[in-house]
């Protein structure tokens, strides 16, 4: 790990556009100099707030304002940092950034101040993605989860997970090392005992990583049918306003809408679409194109029939959209049929034996029973049950390891093979480290802080 990077980064700090108050950070082994450059003045007090004029290289006047020093390592960054806050305007911050790259620091790359706290062993790599979540969350809930995340809660679990794992290794190890006594060893019953304890906690570290990212992204959901199904009319019912147009014209929806909701803290992004029909229109023909490309990037599909005519087998997708054969080869998407203007069709709303949900998005009938349904078919356990938020990249990594876990039971169970074992706790200890970036690819870094803003 490196301790000290060779080149001072500067960046706005806060969000662009106007503001009472504009944050620009330095970071690195110049920041202290060029700070001093630019109020023109040596020795600053660390951590102190002085009200100083700041200036460019030509000595004129820039703004006035705040600059604290932050020296090595007590910064977010562990290197010598510099906040210079000035007033927020565009403007104003752009020249005193640039008033820093003319004394030698470099503009920063996104995620790049996040980057330096974590290779300086300031944050591990899901705290580093925690900040980007608290940033971007869009609902109190994974707010709360990102900020636990923040605060080491995830870190801890996958550190007590790995810390375990070490210890079944050291035993797994020293009784290779004793081929004589390894059958003995491996078959007194504690590593079994340990194994299926390890294993048991990351199942539930995985159904508690998954509560998170539930909270974080949510389900995307697009609503798929023939022309004139309702499938506006249950976007706007689930949205509570009229957010598409619906008219009783076959093909009245042609672009591809999008609106978030929320259900009981869980987003839940709607897709509506094109109505799906063999058409000689190009407008339309395209509309068509790009439902079935959303489709194929939907965690469910929504498939909405006119109730009345809902003779074909509703487990048969195939026969209610047109040329999803061909569109959808392939695609293993979970899929929730629903039958819709039962107002019309007489039909009792609600959920039927075959799975189908009969509504009436016109007057709501069943709309209850599809929202908790939606919800259920999430895994979303509601709101509160997500200690922490987690990424597709944690889940995918806790996946691994207990898939290592499982392949290292039937190795004992199956062949008491002693070194396979020990493989699969390496594999398993390794992907959890992953997560925290304990041991991380650089190219996995490279792509995860350059998602994140600049400034950040
Ligand atoms: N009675 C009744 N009418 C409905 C219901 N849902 C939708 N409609 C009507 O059905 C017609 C079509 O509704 P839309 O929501 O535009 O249908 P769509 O599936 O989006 O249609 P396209 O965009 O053309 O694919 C409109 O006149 C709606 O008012 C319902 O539950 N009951
Ligand atoms: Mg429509």
């Amino acid at each position: 790990m490196q301790t000290s990077s060779p080149d001072t980064i500067v960046a706005i700090a806060t969000a662009p556009g106007r503001g009472g108050v504009g944050v620009v950070r330095l970071s690195g082994p110049q920041a202290l100099s060029i700070a001093s450059l630019v109020v023109g003045e040596q020795s600053l007090s660390p951590r102190v707030a002085h009200f100083r004029r700041f200036r460019d290289q030509a000595g004129e006047v820039l703004d006035e304002g705040l600059v604290i020093t932050f020296p090595a390592p007590h910064s977010f960054t562990g290197e010598d940092v510099v906040e210079l806050q000035g007033h927020g305007g565009p403007v104003i911050l752009d020249m005193l950034v640039a008033a820093c790259i003319a004394a030698g620091a470099r503009q920063a790359r996104a995620g790049e101040f996040s980057q330096r706290a974590f290779l300086n062993d300031k944050m591990d790599l899901t705290q580093a993605e925690a900040i980007a979540d608290l940033i971007d969350a869009g609902t109190s809930a994974s707010a709360r989860a990102a900020l636990h995340s923040l605060q080491g809660v995830f870190s801890d679990e996958v550190n007590q997970l790995v810390e375990a794992l070490i210890g079944l290794r050291i035993y797994v190890e020293a009784a290779i090392d004793f081929p004589e006594e390894e059958i003995d060893f491996l078959s007194d019953g504690k590593v079994a005992s340990d194994l299926t304890a390890v294993r048991r906690q990351c199942l539930r570290v995985l159904d508690e990583a998954n509560q998170g990212r539930l909270v974080r992204e949510g389900m995307t959901l697009v609503i798929a049918g023939k022309p004139n199904a309702g499938k506006s009319s249950l976007m706007n019912a689930l949205a509570g306003f009229d957010a598409a147009i619906v008219t009783d014209i076959a093909g009245t929806t042609r672009d591809v809408l999008r609106e978030s909701i929320q259900l009981d803290g869980m987003p839940l992004n709607l897709i509506d679409t094109a109505g799906l029909r063999d058409s000689a229109d190009v407008v339309e023909q395209e509309g068509i194109r790009r439902a079935y490309a959303e489709m194929r990037k939907a965690d469910r599909l929504l498939v909405m029939v006119d109730s009345r005519d809902s003779e074909g087998d509703i487990n048969d997708i195939h026969s209610l959209l047109p040329q999803s054969q061909q569109q959808l080869e392939n695609l293993e998407l979970p899929v929730t049929v629903v039958l819709n203007k039962a107002d019309l069709s007489g039909l009792p709303a609600g959920q039927r034996e075959d799975g189908a949900f009969v509504i009436s998005a016109a007057s709501g009938d069943g709309l209850e029973a599809l929202r908790r349904h939606l919800k259920d078919a999430a895994g979303y356990q509601g709101e509160g049950q997500s200690r922490f938020s987690a990424r597709r990249r944690h889940i995918t990594a806790l996946e691994q390891a207990l898939a290592a876990l499982d392949s290292g039971e039937r190795q004992l169970h199956g062949h008491a093979a002693g070194e396979l074992l020990a493989e699969d706790l390496r594999a398993a200890q390794k992907a959890l480290e992953e997560i925290t970036g304990t041991f991380t690819a650089d190219d996995l870094l490279g792509r995860i802080f350059s998602s994140f803003c600049i400034g950040k």
